[in-house]
């Protein structure tokens, strides 16, 4: 069996469903051996707590990175999510550079923004940096508002082909070499995603929720970097993802008061059984 050991930089949100809490088990649930970066440590994530505790990272990444080069650790794969700061995206602009063996992939979400909006605590200077780390990417996993947020595109609540392809243009004038966008949705009651290899796209489409939860794009972003490093095709992943995602969400509805996030631990069987078939 091939072993593939990668590492994720994101953050730790002690509570809520997102970020390392999920991409580890999923990560886990794949087959994959992964090794963790935490990029700030809050007490709860920023979508609806008040009062949370963030402490920022960013000054430990640069010792850290020493210590595993000085030990000759190196990583297949690098993904980014939720960054604890705009210095911190050169640091780990400098962890592409330094702690991938060769041909080894980078694989950035842009955990920035939703529904229009940039998540509480980013600004401009941000959505600057994180730019620079498209450059890199060898997938970019933006939902729409990120997308337009990286191209200075307008947002806008519905869209058409035309809007779409005009969004994958410009991300790869960015540099990403393939984009998998999420959230595309042409109907009132189905949505997918887009999935983009510099030229051509492919869309894949599913039943559409009519709610919004946290932490879905985290979930989405670790099952697709699980099921594209253990060898699926870009599309393959992308669809797996994609239904996983989904049945999470399903496993939640019945469940008002589990508002902060998804119960992505019941639908784990299923991931693995799509990453193995
Ligand atoms: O799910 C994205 C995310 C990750 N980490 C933190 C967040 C959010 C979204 O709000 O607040 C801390």
């Amino acid at each position: 069996m091939a072993y593939h050991r990668i590492l994720t930089i994101q953050d730790i949100s002690c509570v809520g469903q997102c970020s390392m809490t999920v991409a580890l088990p999923i990560l886990s649930a794949c087959g994959l051996e992964t090794c963790i970066l935490p990029s700030a440590v809050l007490s709860t994530h920023t979508g609806g707590f008040k009062g949370y505790t963030f402490r920022d990272l960013t000054e430990d990444i640069p010792a850290i990175r020493r210590h595993w080069q000085q030990e000759g650790i190196a990583f297949e794969a690098v993904y980014t999510g939720y960054l604890g700061s705009t210095k911190q995206i050169d640091y780990v602009a400098e962890i592409f550079r330094t702690m991938l063996q060769s041909g080894g992939k980078i694989i950035v979400d842009p955990a920035m923004a939703d529904n229009g909006k940039l998540y509480v605590g980013f600004d401009e200077a941000y959505v600057e940096a994180m730019k620079g780390l498209c450059r890199d990417a060898d997938v970019l996993l933006p939902n729409i508002t990120e997308a337009c947020m990286l191209t200075g595109i307008p947002y806008r609540e519905t869209c058409d082909e035309a809007y779409i392809d005009s969004l994958l243009q410009a991300l790869t004038a960015l540099g990403a070499r393939n984009v998998i966008l999420t959230g595309v949705s042409y109907q009132e009651d189905v949505t997918g995603v887009l999935v983009w290899d510099g030229q051509n796209g492919s869309y894949y489409r599913h039943r559409k929720i009519p709610q919004l939860f946290h932490g879905t794009g985290d979930i989405y972003a670790s099952a697709f970097t699980g099921a594209w490093i253990s060898g699926r095709t870009l599309y393959e992943a992308a669809k797996i993802a994609a239904d996983y995602t989904l049945a999470c969400i399903e496993k939640t509805l019945d469940d008002p008061d589990h508002w902060y996030g998804v119960k992505f631990e019941a639908a784990l069987p299923l991931l693995v059984g799509m990453v193995n078939d």
